[in-house]
């Protein structure tokens, strides 16, 4: 009998680790397509979370059915259970499973923090042979100096200055499988610079220069967001990001280049120059958006 018990309990923790990992894989089609070598790092701790975070799920619901299955109280039985208390081996055992756990993940979570290394302040880490296959992809081109981009955010708006090409965009164009610099600055209060593909989110604080630096590896559009709420009309400020292959890059860049600076279209400021019609008129819309950034494209 306690040769079978031991066999089921196997069976069941085995059921259970093989359940956890494959839901760890599908973790990785819940988060939008990743489109940077630190989204795919995000993506494994996500993955590893999701896997431990089942396996204690399953594990506790199993014990749950297993006695609510087999140690049932009769019909016509109101008596209390015996009343079991101090037991130092189970103790231990659930005192030191967590903190094992816990243990684990601080140091996976670390770990995965200390590659993406995305913050210029910190110490840049040492990039030794990844598992991860963007790494792979990345030649030579990752040691070149990247361009700066400035990233100016207002009330309620986005621009992208090029310094050397000296344009100014709404569009944020990257080229791909190249480490880029970011330098974010905020006018007047705080926001936030969020592209979900890329896993990467940083507060924007007025009067500091923030540097941001991630590998964008997947060509496409994505949306940039504001992820602190900055105001009446913060909804509108979202902005398109193009990864390019460095041919399409150069290119839009040099083009922008040859267009004249005209103030932006500025979805802000149309909806304020038109405030709602309702009788009930309330003072609302009354903070100005700035003025919208001067851009060649
Ligand atoms: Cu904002």
């Amino acid at each position: 009998m306690r040769n079978f018990n031991i066999a089921l309990l196997a069976i069941f923790v085995g059921a259970i680790v093989l359940a956890s990992h494959a839901l760890g894989q599908q973790a990785y089609n819940w988060l939008p397509v990743a489109a940077t070598t630190e989204a795919d790092l995000v993506g494994h701790l996500f993955s590893f979370l999701v896997t431990l975070g089942t396996i204690v799920f399953l594990g506790v619901m199993g014990m749950l059915l297993y006695s609510i299955l087999f140690y049932r109280a009769t019909k016509n039985d109101p008596s209390d259970a015996p009343a079991i208390r101090g037991n130092l081996k189970l103790e231990i055992t659930w005192t030191v499973i967590p903190i094992l756990l816990v243990i684990w993940i601080a140091s996976y979570s670390y770990n995965i923090y200390q590659r993406m290394s995305i913050l210029g302040s910190l110490p840049l880490v040492h990039l030794h042979i990844m598992e991860a296959p963007a790494y792979a992809e990345m030649g030579s081109s990752d040691m070149q100096p990247a361009e700066q981009i400035e990233v100016v955010v207002k009330q309620w708006s986005w621009s992208f200055r090029y310094p050397s090409q000296n344009v100014t965009s709404t569009e944020l164009h990257l080229p791909v499988n190249q480490r880029v610099h970011l330098m974010l600055q905020s006018k007047d209060v705080v926001h936030g610079f969020y592209v979900p593909n890329f896993r990467i989110k940083q507060d924007i604080i007025p009067n500091q220069t923030i540097p941001l630096r991630f590998t964008p590896n997947r060509i496409g559009k994505y949306q940039l967001h504001d992820s602190q709420f900055s105001g009446t009309y913060f909804a509108l400020m979202t902005a398109d990001v193009y990864v390019d292959s460095p041919e399409t890059y150069n290119q839009w860049l040099a083009e922008a280049a040859t267009r004249p600076p005209v103030p932006a279209v500025n979805l802000a400021k149309s909806e304020h120059s038109q405030p709602p019609k309702t009788p009930l008129r309330s003072k609302w819309h009354t903070v100005s958006p700035a003025q919208p950034p001067v851009v060649n494209k």
